[in-house]
């Protein structure tokens, strides 16, 4: 029958005539804790599905994520990329001025943030962040049971990243929990995010974009040389700062992560980056078509269109299941199989169009350092305890990956 509504629905729209209806919640602990049979059923339905617990529109198969990612004009982003509309809803934060910007205002942050996250800005990094990568590998191996999460994941990107970014020693426990709330306020206002705000504040996470907060030579402060050129107003620095902060932190801890799980998993792709090293940047790309760090975002349409064929209205909200389409055999042979040999190009793990991810070169350098190392100091890699999974409205990832290894 007809399916009950989400308590956390904020909408109250009606499915476009026969688009076809379903009744799961993409935004429940139980999808996420197997959800790729209910993206199979999203895909299989058609090629625009209608979330009635929503009242939301959704495409899942590859085609249509492309399509919807690549054609910003039609398919906004100022209005929010979570559930909630900007417009209709207010403003959960200040808004991003990049990921929920459009063209013009994107253009100008998109520019200062890649020159920031540029091939030669990181070659400036890389030394520092391979010796970090090197002597953690060493810390952690010799014990033989570790935990792949708390021991590796997130030590390597919390040791790397913030110094790399400039900001301060203090508060940055508090960097996980303040993207654990903003991953969160992408999704419905469910009990995933209402426990995820009662641990942070918002001003903290602000404040850390300041200039007298960064350290010269980081790349926050190399936001603020670009607002005194003129690039961009001194307003806009600490805005874009954050963003670095917010989203450079927890998604390349879950792309670590879903990494080892993935060659604990499949140990013939652990064996295949033994024998050679340099399919470690591979090995982490194909992590991030299986897994999808990041599982969804939204967009709004600015005008009436179509998408899979279905007619939508200027306003409606659409959600993209990336990982879905990271995921759908119409575009991916043997999709369901981690296989650090294949052909990644085109996945959107990391998005696509003018907002694919900008942070997307420093992302991959931190994983071909981490695999690198553990390539040359482990010989075998296997679960050795209960995986626990830690629950996101946006991140998939583990809380706990118990490992155990023989050393090379
Ligand atoms: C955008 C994923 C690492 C900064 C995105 C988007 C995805 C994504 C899917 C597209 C958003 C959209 O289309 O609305 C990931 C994954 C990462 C990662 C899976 C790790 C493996 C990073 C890092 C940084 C970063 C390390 C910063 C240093 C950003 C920013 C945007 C973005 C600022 C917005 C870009 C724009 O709107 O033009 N990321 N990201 N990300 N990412 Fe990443
Ligand atoms: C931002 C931002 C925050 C989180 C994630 C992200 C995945 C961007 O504030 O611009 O991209």
């Amino acid at each position: 029958g007809h399916a009950e509504r989400s308590p956390y629905a904020i909408y109250d729209s009606d499915p476009p005539p026969g688009v076809p209806v379903l009744d799961v919640d993409p935004f429940s602990v139980d999808f996420f804790a197997d959800p790729y049979p209910v993206h199979e059923q999203l895909r299989e339905a058609g090629p625009f599905v209608w979330l009635s617990r929503y009242n939301i529109g959704a495409v899942a198969r590859y085609e249509h994520v492309r399509d919807a990612l690549t054609d910003w004009k039609t398919f906004s982003s100022a209005r929010g990329v979570g559930m909630e509309d900007f417009v209709r809803h207010g403003r959960f934060r200040l808004p991003s001025l990049i990921l929920e910007a459009d063209p013009p205002q994107h253009s100008r942050s998109r520019g200062v943030l890649s020159r920031v996250l540029s091939p030669p800005v990181l070659k400036g990094l890389r030394d520092r962040f391979e010796v970090e990568a090197e002597a953690m590998v060493e810390d952690v191996v010799w014990r033989k049971r570790f935990d792949g999460i708390a021991d590796l994941a997130e030590v390597f990107p919390l040791r790397v990243f913030p110094d790399a970014i400039g900001m301060g020693r203090e508060g940055r426990e508090k960097l996980l929990p303040h993207a654990d709330l903003l991953f969160n306020s992408f999704g419905p206002r469910n009990e995933l995010f209402q426990a995820a705000k009662e641990k942070v504040s918002f001003d903290w996470i602000e404040a850390q974009g300041q200039r007298g907060n960064l350290a010269p030579g980081g790349l926050g402060m190399m936001i603020h040389d670009a607002a005194d050129r003129g690039e961009i107003s001194g307003d806009e620095a600490p805005i874009l700062v954050r963003a670095l902060l917010q989203a450079g932190l927890d998604t390349t801890i879950n792309a670590l992560g879903a990494t080892l799980y993935c060659l604990a998993r499949f140990p013939s792709e652990f064996d295949r980056l033994r024998a050679d090293h340099k399919l470690a940047k591979a090995a982490f790309e194909e992590a991030i078509r299986f897994e999808a760090p990041v599982q969804t975002f939204f967009r709004t349409a600015t005008c009436a269109t179509t998408l899979g064929g279905t007619p939508l209205n200027e306003g409606d909200k659409v959600l993209m299941f990336l990982a879905a389409a990271n995921r759908d055999p119409r575009q991916w042979d043997r999709p369901d199989v981690y296989d650090i040999g294949r052909k990644t190009i085109g996945h959107v793990g990391f998005g696509a169009g003018i907002h694919a991810c900008v942070g997307q070169l420093l992302a991959r350098m931190e994983g071909e350092l981490v695999l690198t190392a553990l390539a040359r100091r482990v010989k075998r890699l296997r679960i050795a305890g209960t995986v626990e999974r830690r629950y996101n409205n946006t991140l998939r990832g583990l809380a706990s990956l118990p490992l155990e290894v023989e050393l090379a």
